[in-house]
């Protein structure tokens, strides 16, 4: 899910003859955890910090893979989106920008002061990327906390996807 594949074709006849390759193609598969119903997209988000006024939190949410939200440029940013009520989180889509965390946790909360958090899943081995991660948690709000950046810059997401029922 959520990957890009490029190809190009070649013909070849009866006689064993190849054509050239034809220009290359690429697609990308869409976004998804196979199971669940998104929740996130939309909603209201906001975050630690934003980059500028181009990079606000609400980019990660949007469903558009070409805008995104950015950090200021330090450890320990979060971006945290409200579902509108308390779902069963099953899964997370985390579509990074370059600028990624390494170490980072998934949580999730019903307290409205979130003073309490629960991890749902937590890495210190992220790989930047679309990263596909199953949950299992319940609550309202769901957040990333980038603890380690993997650049000198922030951390950025294009889209960031809760799903569940
Ligand atoms: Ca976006």
């Amino acid at each position: 899910a959520g990957t890009a594949y490029t190809y190009t074709v070649r013909a070849r006849d009866a006689a064993g003859n190849v054509s050239a390759a034809s220009t290359a193609l690429t697609v990308t598969t869409t976004a998804g955890t196979g199971s669940g119903t998104l929740l996130s997209q939309g909603r209201t988000a906001w975050a630690s910090s934003s980059e500028d006024g181009s990079t606000q939190p609400g980019n990660a949410n949007d469903g558009n893979s070409g805008t995104r939200w950015a950090s200021a440029f330090q450890d320990n940013q979060w971006i945290n989106v409200d579902l509108g009520a308390s779902h069963q989180v099953t899964g997370v889509v985390l579509n990074w920008e370059a600028a990624y965390a390494t170490t980072y946790k998934v949580q999730v909360s019903d307290d409205p002061d979130f003073g309490t958090w629960t991890d749902l899943y937590s890495t210190s081995a992220g790989h930047g990327g679309t990263e596909n991660l199953t949950t299992s948690g319940r609550g309202r709000y769901v957040r990333v906390l980038g603890q380690q950046r993997a650049t000198p810059y922030g951390i950025s997401l294009w889209e960031f996807q809760v799903y569940g029922s």
